[in-house]
């Protein structure tokens, strides 16, 4: 069945489509200094793009789930917020433009983060883990190793506290999972195997933006 009754389950059912979201030759770039400047840049503008519009899938989040979800999901929103102004002074430091215009994977993943606002509780739950467990593992995996100055950007994403709050929406998700319906269980994994797919072509934006 194509149903997601778990995370886990999810996981182990699309372990290629999940290999090749958090496996790419942008972040192996990365880890052995073969990154170009251009090329991290052009990634790093459409993903400070993301993280804003992702703040707005965190808000719809907030408006469906329990109440005792709610300290996590708010500890999330300071980290976001944190990364927004992390972003801009970044930005700044590497001369970066501030009005670039979104590349199609990066508008593709904003429209289907705002489809997935729309989603019940549970999908929505799903896709949101998803989104951070993939960011988080991707760069965690391929930390070590990794020189200046990128090994500082690849910390702040795949550091310990992250894998903690990512963990902590896993459960979260598990939750609503046991709780939904089978048609919300089939269409959470079909949003997941979406994600993949965008977090796989987020990375390639790298290459495609030269
Ligand atoms: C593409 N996925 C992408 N960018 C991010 N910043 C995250 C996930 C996690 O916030």
């Amino acid at each position: 069945s194509l149903m997601a009754t778990s995370c886990s389950a999810l996981l182990a059912a699309n372990t290629e489509a999940w290999h090749d979201a958090t496996h790419h030759p942008f972040l192996e770039a990365c880890q052995n200094g073969s990154i170009q400047t251009a090329q991290f840049d052009a990634w790093l503008v459409q993903d400070g793009k993301f993280a804003r519009e992702f703040a707005r899938c965190l808000g719809a989040l907030l408006t469906k789930a329990p109440s005792s979800s709610i300290d996590l999901l708010l500890g999330g929103a300071c980290a976001l917020h944190d990364e927004l102004h992390w972003f801009a002074s970044l930005s700044a430091e590497r001369g970066l433009p501030t009005d670039a215009a979104p590349h199609p994977t990066c508008q593709r993943y904003t429209q289907f983060m705002e489809d997935c606002s729309k989603q019940p509780y549970a999908v929505h739950a799903v896709v949101f883990w998803a989104i951070e467990r993939a960011y988080n593992e991707s760069w965690s995996k391929h930390t070590p190793g990794m020189a200046e100055p990128y090994r500082t950007y690849a910390q702040r994403w795949g550091f310990e506290g992250f894998s903690t709050y990512v963990g902590q929406l896993e459960a979260l998700a598990d939750e609503a999972l046991v709780a939904a319906s089978s048609a919300e269980r089939d269409q959470a994994a079909s949003l997941f195997r979406q994600v993949c797919e965008l977090e796989r072509e987020f990375w390639a934006m790298a290459y495609s933006a030269q």
